[in-house]
C-alpha cells in the first residue's frame, strides 16, 4: 500500500517516542470520532511502548463515543488540575486540529510552556504551528494517518486500536459517503475488519445512540428549513429558544448540518447556530460540486473544500441575510 507518510517522518516520530517518557495527547474542541479515535489508537501505541501519557481535551467525550474510552481515561482540560501534567510532559501530540485557536485554553497554556509539539492532521493548514507537522489534506481522516504511522512504527494492532481507527475513518467519511472517501479508507478498513472487529457494534454505538432531545430538536429545526437559489441552497437555524423548547444542548447539534444535503438538487447547505453568548456559528456543507470554504473565509472561518465552518458576531437574524446574499456568488457560474 502506498502511503502518504514518509519514512523520514516515521523515523522522526520513532525518535521522539523513544527519547521521551511523558506524553500528552489532545484534539480539537467538540471532538468527533476522528479526533477521539486517533487519540485512543495513538495512546494505545504509547502504552505498548511503556510510556506515560494523558489524554486531555477541551470538551468531554460525547455519549456516543464513550465506548472508545471504557475506562474513562480521557480528561477534560482544567488549568489548575492539569498545569502540573502539562509542565512535566515532554511532548504534546495534537491530533485532527487545523488551527491553534481550536485548542482553546489548553493552547494558551501550552504556548507558555516549553514542551515539544507534534501535529498530525488532514485539514488544510494555513500556518503550521507545531515543532513537527505531519499534515496531509489528501488523507480521508487523521485516523488514516495514525494507521500509517502506527504501521510504520511497528505497533501491535490490538482490538482497541482497530476499533478506534475504524471509528475515525467511518465517521470522518460520513460512513464512506463524503468526497474524502478514498481507496485508502477502504483498504485500511478492510484490514481492520479482517482483524475481527464488529462493524455493526461500532455503528450502533456511534449512530443509534441519539438522545430524544436531539431528535426533537431535529424535528423542530427541519420544520423551518428554507430553500433558496432555485433549490440549490438549503439553510436552517438553531436558536437558543429552540434548544430551550426541546431540552437539547449544544452536543445534540453535532452532524445536523449535513442533513439538508440529502435533498435532491441541493448543492449547498448552511446551518446557523445561535450560541449562548449571542455569537453565531455557521456550518457550510457542499455536495461536492461547489467549493464553500472560500465563503467560510469571508466570515473569518475556514475548513475543507466541501465542509467548512465560521463563527461571527450576532445577532443571528442579522447574520443570516448577509451570508445568504454572499452565498449567491457560489451559483453564478454554470454547474459542471
Ligand atoms: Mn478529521
Amino acid at each position: 500500500m502506498s502511503g502518504l507518510i514518509q519514512p523520514d517522518e516515521i523515523a522522526r516520530i520513532d525518535r521522539i517516542v523513544s527519547k521521551y517518557a511523558n506524553f500528552v495527547i489532545t484534539t480539537h474542541v467538540n471532538p468527533d470520532g476522528d479526533g477521539l479515535g486517533s487519540e485512543v489508537a495513538f495512546a494505545e501505541f504509547l502504552r505498548q511502548r511503556k510510556k506515560t501519557f494523558s489524554i486531555i481535551n477541551n470538551s468531554p467525550v460525547p455519549e456516543n463515543y464513550r465506548f472508545l474510552d471504557p475506562n474513562a481515561q480521557m480528561e477534560v482540560f482544567n488549568k489548575e488540575r492539569h498545569i502540573e501534567v502539562l509542565t512535566s510532559a515532554d511532548v504534546l501530540f495534537i491530533l485532527d486540529i487545523s488551527d491553534w485557536g481550536r485548542l482553546r485554553k489548553l493552547g494558551e497554556l501550552v504556548h507558555d510552556l516549553s514542551l515539544k509539539t507534534v501535529c498530525i492532521d488532514h485539514h488544510p493548514v494555513k500556518e503550521p504551528f507545531a515543532d513537527v507537522d505531519i499534515i496531509y489534506p489528501e488523507a480521508c481522516s487523521t485516523g488514516e494517518l495514525i494507521y500509517e504511522l502506527l504501521k510504520g512504527l511497528g505497533a501491535r494492532f490490538t482490538q482497541r486500536i482497530c476499533e478506534a481507527i475504524y471509528t475515525a475513518i467511518l465517521t470522518d467519511t460520513g460512513s464512506f459517503r463524503f468526497t474524502n472517501t478514498n481507496p485508502a479508507a477502504h483498504r485500511i478498513v478492510a484490514e481492520l475488519l479482517e482483524s475481527g472487529i464488529n462493524p455493526q457494534k461500532i455503528y450502533s454505538n456511534v449512530y443509534e445512540n441519539q438522545s430524544v432531545e436531539r431528535v426533537k430538536l431535529m424535528a423542530r429545526v427541519l420544520s423551518e428549513l428554507r430553500i433558496e437559489y432555485d433549490g440549490r441552497l438549503a439553510w436552517m437555524k438553531i436558536t437558543q429558544q429552540m434548544l430551550k423548547e426541546t431540552g437539547a444542548t449544544l452536543k445534540d447539534t453535532e452532524g445536523l448540518a449535513d442533513f439538508p444535503r440529502s435533498i435532491a438538487g441541493v448543492e449547498v447547505a448552511l446551518l446557523f447556530m445561535e450560541l449562548e453568548d449571542g455569537k453565531v456559528k455557521i456550518s457550510f456543507r457542499s455536495k461536492g460540486n461547489v467549493v464553500i470554504n472560500g465563503l467560510a473565509q469571508e466570515f473569518s472561518g475556514g475548513g475543507h473544500a466541501f465542509a467548512a465552518g465560521a463563527s461571527t458576531d450576532g445577532p443571528i437574524e442579522a447574520v443570516i441575510p448577509v451570508v445568504l446574499k454572499r452565498a449567491g456568488a457560489l451559483f453564478e457560474k454554470p454547474k459542471h
